[in-house]
């Protein structure tokens, strides 16, 4: 019996609440009687576990009885939002969990609402990694997703005054049901210290890190579930520990302060989720945290996970480590030093291993958001990985002579070493000297990426390059986010679309259908609905359910020009203002922004100040009759991510072009139902492809186009001479309309706007506005609109994830399996 399968708890609304009572009872050690939501919350959630728990050691069972080559997807940032709800849509739990809670005189939406989302990423890139664990296990495909598990996530984003101001998340405190700690499994990780060189009998150098200072590695466990298919995979991550709790000596000899300090300066490395998410700062509790997590990650797969017997010669066969940006690119080095210094390899043959063990993805196009760390820095946390950098280098520098024989201009430029402005390593490119394939996250990117940014790279290899489009999964994106949707969908043409999103194809034909169409109106209103009491209770904030819904949530970031929309906003309240407009003639419409800026980004906190201060002017003027709303909700993230989009008629995507590497929300967006207006940049370009252009709002200019205005010489103002709207727009925030009279406190916005206007909004204001007349005529004809509505959501099932996955194991992780 010990040593059969696990049993779940009957799956009954009986057995349910047995367990229910059973884990609040024994695992929270009160009475139904005596518990809070808190303890409810907890013991439903350890229920949901309980009901995965022989999937989870089923797969890993089945998993070791066949072995295949695995992904170990590294990265440093997992967005996963919160699991509650996920785990039972995946259990097939929802149904009969709602009955037992019923049963038992609780209120399942409270103890919905008690989960803190798990805000451990900053947003597109961590949402993305979320959303491919959760395709893989949904598609039945062997994964460990690795990463850091901190202490503080993003920071919790409120307003005092208008202005941005960080609290710290906190997202453990009320417990975390969903993690297993596996102390038992900790793993050491060196820092610091030097390295030794030897010379054994055959005169073979050996060299050997000793490393200054150890931290314990102590992996949580968390379970990723497919969707209905009896999976469960991995996500592990990794929290840093101190070695001993404290240094004896210091602490018998009283100084109780100087021995907790070691304790303290160990568990930093986990401690905190950096918040930016472009511009790198060369910090070294980052690099640490990049070398923790990576080598607690390679430690555990070699050491723990691969079976004792196989021969490390195979380990291209069993794993291909999928490197999320550059954060992880360390682990390269890292292997390189477990074959040669730990594992006796030679260089040759562990270079021609780790080759094989890695691939690349990069989610950028800024040049200033490529990772570069400064050599001095590294030798100093790492002194054994920059030897082994440098060899690298050196090495593949020949190769580059051997291809371009007295090309020495070109090997500068391609040598991993920069020397300027300061000695450091580039990771970028050491990630695509050792990766098997480097990818881009939508077509125009991998372009951009093999013309601009390593174009000496793809010249030398362009096999290595290729392009995977982001995807985004549709179970917690359409099927958990909008549950009145799917029903309806559900009841059209089946539930097969869940796991296979392509056969929402078959509803473009209800398009044509006036009573489908009247239905799909419905469903967009019951979710305007929801958000609305949602917003009032969560912000204190009014929406008005017959507005048009014009949303724009993502990162605060001057490319993806939120201040252009804000240009738009105050254009149709300065047309009501000065009369040109008659107040009529306004399309009611509520804007909603969700954003956060990194703490140290002062011009990304200067627009969200000039944001709110125009959502305070407009809301209460009452010239604009409540025709125009513009909604600030703080703290945009995952969970009201899930309430907002279903909720949306309009989808801003309005980049220039050039600057989004891909961008997921527009697929979010476009998959539930609401028109998109943007510019040809990311993945916007695909989705255009897709639903048509009588179905997306286009504007603005190509991404060459952009780069020759650019060669022409830009300048700001004179479109801002040129164009009278635009002018008085300026104008109006300028006098001080929206900050009290106060001109100098949106100075800085409004001075790099007319001056410098780095990503070209003014140049982008004419044929934006524009755009948006269409919107409000095609708007104004609500069976029309629908239409293209639903033709998006029909068109727009190769976005799903799941297909992203189909193309990384086609084209990076098991090329040629087919
Ligand atoms: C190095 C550090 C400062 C850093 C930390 C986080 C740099 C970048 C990031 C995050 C980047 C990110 O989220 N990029 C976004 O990735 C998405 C998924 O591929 C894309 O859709 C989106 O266009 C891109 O901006």
């Amino acid at each position: 019996l010990a040593t059969g399968p696990v049993t779940s708890p009957p799956r009954t609304v009986d057995g349910f609440v047995r367990e229910f009572l059973d884990q609040l009872n024994f695992g929270q050690g009160v009475k139904l009687s005596q518990s809070t939501i808190n303890d409810q919350y907890l013991a439903l959630a350890r229920t949901v576990r309980s009901y995965l728990m022989a999937s989870w050691l089923e797969t890993g069972h089945r998993r070791r009885k066949n072995p295949t080559r695995i992904v170990g997807y590294l990265s440093a940032e997992y967005l996963l939002g919160r699991q509650l709800g996920n785990n039972l849509l995946a259990s097939d739990l929802q149904g009969i969990a709602e009955q037992a809670m019923e049963q038992c005189g609780i209120d399942m939406a409270a103890l919905r609402g008690q989960e803190v989302e798990p805000g451990l990423g900053n947003g597109g890139l961590g949402r993305l990694a979320a959303c491919f664990v959760d395709s893989l296990a949904t598609m039945d495909q062997p994964c460990i997703g690795y990463g850091i598990r901190y202490e503080y996530g993003i920071f919790r984003q409120t307003f005092v005054e208008g202005r941005q101001v960080e609290e710290p998340d906190s997202w453990l405190r009320l417990g975390s049901p969903w993690e297993f700690p596996h102390p038992e499994r900790a793993v050491q990780v060196g820092f610091g210290g030097h390295t030794e060189t030897s010379v054994d009998e055959d005169g073979t150098e050996h060299t050997r890190w000793v490393p200054a200072w150890q931290v314990r590695g102590v992996p949580y466990h968390y379970m990723v579930p497919g969707f209905r298919n009896g999976v469960v995979n991995t996500l592990r991550l990794w929290s840093a520990e101190a070695n001993q709790a404290f240094d004896l000596q210091t602490f018998n000899a009283g100084d109780y302060a100087q021995a907790s300090r070691a304790e303290i300066f160990a568990e930093n490395i986990s401690k905190v989720l950096y918040p930016d998410d472009s511009t790198p700062q060369g910090k070294e509790l980052r690099l640490q945290q990049q070398y923790f997590f990576v080598a607690c990650s390679l430690r555990d797969f070699i050491e723990n996970t691969l079976p004792r017997d196989v021969d490390l010669r195979e380990l291209p066969q069993r794993i291909i480590f999928q490197l999320n940006d550059t954060h992880p690119v360390i682990a390269v080095p890292e292997l390189m030093r477990i074959l040669v210094d730990e594992k006796g390899f030679d260089w040759d043959e562990a270079w021609d291993i780790t080759q094989q063990c890695f691939a690349y993805t990069c989610h950028t196009l800024l040049p200033e958001a490529l990772e570069v760390w400064p050599v001095d820095l590294l030798g100093r946390l790492l002194p054994r990985h920059l030897e082994i950098i440098y060899r690298i280098n050196e090495e593949f520098l020949l190769e580059v002579r051997d291809a371009f024989p007295g090309d020495e201009g070109r090997v500068r430029r391609m040598s991993i070493i920069a020397e300027q402005p300061q000695r450091a390593v580039r990771m970028a490119y050491l990630a695509t000297v050792a990766g098997a394939k480097v990818n881009g996250v939508a077509e125009l990117h991998s372009q951009l990426l093999r013309d601009d940014v390593l174009p000496d790279f793809h010249a030398m290899w362009p096999e290595k390059f290729t392009n995977v489009t982001n995807g985004i999964t549709p179970r917690r994106f359409l099927y958990l986010a909008n549950r009145r949707l799917s029903d309806l969908i559900n009841e059209t043409i089946g539930t097969g679309w869940v796991t296979d999103l392509e056969q929402l194809r078959q509803l473009e034909p209800y398009a044509d259908d006036a009573d489908f169409r009247q239905r799909f109106r419905d469903v967009k209103h019951a979710n305007k609905e929801r958000l609305s009491k949602l917003l009032r209770v969560r912000d204190g904030i009014e929406l008005s359910q017959d507005h048009l819904l014009d949303v724009m949530v993502k990162r605060l970031h001057e490319y993806k020009r939120q201040t252009l929309k804000l240009l738009h906003v105050v254009s149709v309240y300065e047309g009501v203002l000065s009369g040109r407009t008659p107040i009529d003639q306004v399309t009611p419409r509520t804007v909603l922004f969700g954003a956060k800026a990194a703490p140290g980004y002062h011009m990304a906190k200067e627009i969200i100040f000039l944001i709110n201060s125009v959502a305070e002017t407009v809301n209460t003027d009452p010239v604009m009759d409540g025709r125009l709303q513009v909604l600030f909700p703080a703290n945009y993230n995952v969970t009201l991510a899930e309430k907002v989009i279903p909720a949306a008629d309009l989808s801003e995507q309005i980049s220039l072009a050039g600057k989004e590497a891909s961008g997921t929300g527009n697929m979010k967006f476009a998959l539930n139902g609401a028109l998109t207006i943007g510019t040809l940049d990311g993945a916007n370009v695909e989705i255009l492809d897709l639903v048509g252009e009588d179905n997306f709002f286009l504007f603005g200019m190509t991404e060459p186009e952009v780069e020759e205005l650019r060669q022409r010489g830009y300048v700001p103002s004179s479109f801002y001479e040129a164009d009278p709207v635009l002018k008085a727009t300026i104008d109006l925030i300028g006098s001080g309309h929206f900050t009290g009279g106060d001109r100098g406190a949106v100075s800085a916005v409004l001075d790099n706007l007319l001056n410098h206007d780095p990503f070209m909004a003014l140049a982008g204001f004419g044929s934006y506005l524009e755009a948006q007349d269409r919107v409000e005529r095609a708007y104004a004809d609500p069976e029309a609109w629908s239409r293209s509505t639903i033709l998006n959501v029909a068109r727009c099932g190769f976005f799903s994830s799941d297909r992203s996955m189909r193309d990384y194991l086609d084209r990076i992780w098991l090329p040629g399996d087919a």
